[in-house]
């Protein structure tokens, strides 16, 4: 078994879903979650100067999704063939494209601006990005693509927590039950069930 060490802030956020595959993938492996005061410090060992980093035998990787598609690939969560990879990888793409456009409003550093664009985006913006997801969740019997469990779910349920504060809305679950959905398709894995027992409880 490889040597590996996972670097991330101490949150989920982007860092989770690589916690949760690994552990599924029965992966044992270091969760250096490292302290605002300790980054900057770590931050030049780094690929792109950004966690998460994943680092195997003493090698470093970074970015987020690439990390997950591999350890998916590794662990048996991809597609069936090179057309479901794609439909994966797109599926993925505009979770994060909906994730991308909330934080863009949640780290606008002027307050008023911030307020207004929160405004037009909980009414113009999110419900079609969310009823679409929905839809796609529905066709794919609970799962965020290819109709079965993959590295796509890991990507979904990791930064769930996350996706639900950059859009201001603690109760998306209810409004979603599909989100739900692919979150339990996650979590009610044995392994995945077994790190989220002892990992640190954090709020997103
Ligand atoms: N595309 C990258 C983005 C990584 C990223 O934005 N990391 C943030 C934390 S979520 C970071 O390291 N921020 C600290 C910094 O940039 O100094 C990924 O998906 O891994």
């Amino acid at each position: 078994m490889p040597n590996v060490k996972f670097s991330y802030f101490p949150v989920k956020a982007l860092g989770e879903t690589v916690r949760l595959l690994l552990s599924y993938g029965g992966q044992d492996f270091e969760d250096n979650r490292v302290a605002m005061e300790d980054w900057p410090a770590f931050k030049p060992s780094t690929p792109f100067g950004q966690m998460p980093v994943l680092e195997i035998d003493g090698k470093s990787y970074a970015q987020s999704i690439a990390i997950s598609r591999y350890l998916g690939r590794k662990y048996g969560l991809s597609g069936a063939d090179a057309e479901e990879d794609l439909e994966i990888d797109q599926n993925v793409d505009f979770v994060n494209d909906i994730r991308a456009k909330a934080a863009a409003v949640q780290y606008e550093a002027d307050a008023e601006l911030k307020a207004k664009k929160n405004v037009e985006f909980s009414k113009n913006v999110y419900p079609a990005l969310l009823e679409k997801l929905d839809e796609i969740i529905k066709k794919n019997n609970g799962h965020i693509a290819a109709g079965k469990l993959t590295w796509a779910d890991f990507v979904f349920a990791g930064m769930f927590d996350y996706l639900k504060m950059m859009l201001q809305m603690p109760d998306l679950e209810k409004k979603y039950p599909s989100f739900q959905q692919v979150v339990d398709a996650v979590y009610s894995q044995p392994k995945v069930q077994a790190y989220a027992k002892k990992a640190p409880k954090t709020e997103f």
